[in-house]
């Protein structure tokens, strides 16, 4: 191109009239071609740019209206993730559903944590003799130079059987596991890609436990946790404090201060339910007294690591039943819970143990 314009400069130095003449009428078919790709491209460009300016609008309104709120958390979007494990079938170590579910969420660790691993373990099952393998399945966000390290916990396994359930004939059949199981990583799975866009201001570990309702009696439960908990003592960096999520998705829920995270987590329980009102979530997360629980928890409080279990036991007749499916939860539910925790783990200033 740099040659071309020298070549043509060095005709019109020393060519004469004919040459200005040539290049006159050049100049003037020039204008005519101009004239004739402004007048066809112009309307195209003017449309073009037209709907360019409607979707940036469009672009604007969608984030405006996560944002109203101040969260990016999409209840919409984990609502799916809920749908998608309960289609998988039951959950139960050893079953094909269970290994499905297994790489369904850990494509979505890999996808958006910095580091994502599993934590592999078998287990002996007393009522069939079997050995299970099972797996925890492990992310971290801006985990290793955090002042504030969170190990935020769910089982993802469902229960082998409905031993709850209302009808005799369903007690040795698998539970969909809708709210005890699939709502926890379901919130889990949306705050990792929301918090992927919009850094936490603490470290945040995705603690994605298995076995926690193999059962039926609890010396067959919370098995991944009691694995995991063994590695707190020699954890490096230490993590500070735990939160488990466990039955959050329930239509309407509500939930309320289970007893045992009171008595080992005082400060922080507080702290968390001020914060929830703080943001609007206080009919979700009420101050008032809820039931002792024997959870995930337990294990990791044993070993160390204060941990509180936000969960909604106020779950009858569903509770560990062939009835325990997404029609009994909402995206509304899974919303609130995420929102809470997505503003929880971005605050300015994180709580920590000795803040009151
Ligand atoms: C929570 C969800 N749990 C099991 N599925 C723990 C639990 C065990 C709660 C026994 C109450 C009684
Ligand atoms: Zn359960």
């Amino acid at each position: 191109m740099g040659q071309g314009r020298n070549n043509s400069n060095t005709s019109g130095l020393y060519g004469g009239k004919r040459l200005a003449r040539k290049t006159s009428g050049r100049y003037l078919a020039a204008l005519v071609v101009l004239a004739l790709t402004v007048a066809v491209l112009a309307p195209a460009q003017a449309a073009h740019r037209a709907k360019a300016k409607a979707h940036k609008k469009a672009g604007k309104l969608a984030l405006s209206k996560h944002k109203q709120d101040g969260t990016l958390f999409d209840e919409k979007e984990a609502w799916t993730y809920l749908v998608d494990q309960v289609n998988f079938g039951p959950r139960v170590p050893g079953t094909p559903a269970h290994d499905k579910c297994e790489n369904y969420i850990f494509d979505q660790v890999k996808k958006y944590c910095d580091d994502a691993h599993e934590q592999k373990f078998t287990y002996r099952w007393s009522k069939t003799g079997q050995v299970l393998p099972m797996q925890n399945i492990i992310g971290t966000q801006n985990w290793a130079n955090s002042p504030v390290r969170i190990v935020l916990v769910t089982h993802w396994d469902s229960r082998a059987e409905a031993d709850q359930d209302p009808n005799p004939a369903n007690r040795n059949t698998p539970i969909p596991g809708a709210n005890d199981g699939a709502s926890g990583v379901a919130v889990m799975m949306e705050l990792m890609k929301v918090l992927k866009q919009q850094a936490p201001t603490v470290g945040i570990m995705y603690f994605i436990t298995d076995g926690e309702d193999l059962g039926p009696g609890e010396d067959e439960m919370y098995l991944g946790s009691i694995v995991f908990a063994k590695g707190i003592p020699t954890m490096n960096p230490k993590p500070t404090y735990g939160i488990l999520l466990d039955m959050i998705g329930k239509k309407n829920t509500h939930i309320p201060m289970e007893y045992n995270s009171v008595q080992n987590a005082p400060d922080l329980m507080r702290a968390f339910y001020t914060h929830a009102k703080a943001i609007g979530l206080g009919s979700t997360f009420p101050m008032v007294q809820g039931d002792q629980i024997d959870d995930d928890h337990l294990p990791l409080i044993n070993k160390g690591l204060p941990t509180i279990d936000l969960i909604d036991f106020d779950y009858r007749p569903y509770w560990h039943s062939v009835n325990d499916t997404p029609d009994k939860c909402s995206p509304d539910s899974l919303g609130k819970v995420g929102k809470m925790m997505e503003s929880w783990f971005t605050m300015p200033k994180p709580w920590r143990p000795g803040m009151g």
